[in-house]
């Protein structure tokens, strides 16, 4: 032909949308956190990953964009496992994503929701995101086939962890990996930023959805499945007295208490090679 040779760059085919069922998965996972891993080994086996830790596949468009929100004080053991872990899972599992670490400052004491509040909010400053997944850093999943994108109601990942014997602990079970769309987040105003210290809050998010009528959707137990790395109780993390009577009141604390209240300042940004770290004063309790 005598098409110019530069003439190829301009009419590039676009890509194909992302496959709904991804081909490259594999399923069960061996995970285990016997072996010392290192940042340098991470990030020599996920050369492909951009500059604060955002990844976009490049043989197919993905559907949504995903910002994965980690709420984090003094895990760097934990965070190298799951760098090694989660960033070829959501390759293989054709996401386009970014990861955001949500520091809490100083050692007051520790705000899960809060930091996941404005993890929304500064992963939003960044990219048009329309789906957020709130993990918790000791927690891989066993299986590929538990797709991190989000889903038609608010989803919970994480419903068979090891330490609860491979099942739900109880119905209304929330805690440890979730994921909401914009949209159904901003429906609930976010989540509780009244919660210091241990337990509850995921409680109070579950209360949110349903009494904003969406219902929780879940994987397949079988697919579910979650190794949690074995640590111990943190310091500044006491669980909370107040929980109890707190959760009852979900109904009239969601209206004023969420996003529409959360204060906060960003005390610096930093852009590793495999995640962002947002590090944030909180405040302390009152
Ligand atoms: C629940 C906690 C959750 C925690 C799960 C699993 C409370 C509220 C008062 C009952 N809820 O009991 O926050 O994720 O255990 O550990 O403590």
């Amino acid at each position: 032909s005598t098409r110019p040779e530069s003439n190829q760059l301009v009419s590039e085919k676009p890509l194909p949308p992302c496959p709904e069922v991804p081909p490259a998965l594999v399923g069960r996972l061996l995970i285990e956190f016997g072996s010392t891993m290192t940042m340098e080994r991470v990030q020599r086996e996920n050369p492909d990953v951009k500059e604060g830790g955002k990844y976009i596949p490049s043989d197919c468009r993905a559907k949504q964009r995903v910002a994965i929100i980690i709420p984090f004080r003094h895990r760097d053991h934990h965070l190298k496992y799951w760098l090694y872990y989660l960033h070829p899972i959501l390759r293989r599992q054709r996401i386009s994503f970014g990861i955001y670490i949500i520091s809490q400052n100083g050692e007051d004491t520790f705000n899960r929701a809060k930091l996941l509040n404005i993890g929304f909010l500064e992963a939003l400053k960044e990219e048009p995101y329309d789906c957020f997944i709130f993990s918790d850093v000791d927690l891989v999943p066993m299986d590929d086939r538990n797709l991190y994108h989000c889903y038609d109601q608010p989803r919970h990942f994480a419903i068979a962890m090891d330490k609860f014997g491979f099942r739900l602990p109880y119905a209304g079970y929330f805690g440890g990996v979730s994921g909401l769309s914009k949209t159904q987040f901003l429906k609930i105003n976010g989540f509780p930023n009244e919660y210091w210290g241990w337990g509850g809050e995921d409680d109070d998010i579950y209360n949110r959805i349903t009494l904003n009528g969406m219902k929780v959707s879940r994987p397949d137990i079988r697919i579910g499945r979650y190794r949690m790395i074995k640590h111990e109780r943190d310091k500044h993390n006491e669980a909370n007295p107040q929980r109890f009577t707190k959760i009852q009141n979900t109904k009239m604390t969601m209206k004023r208490d969420g996003i529409n209240s959360l204060q906060y300042h960003v005390i610096n940004v930093a852009k590793h090679p495999l995640y962002t770290n947002i590090t944030v004063d909180i405040g302390k309790p009152p």
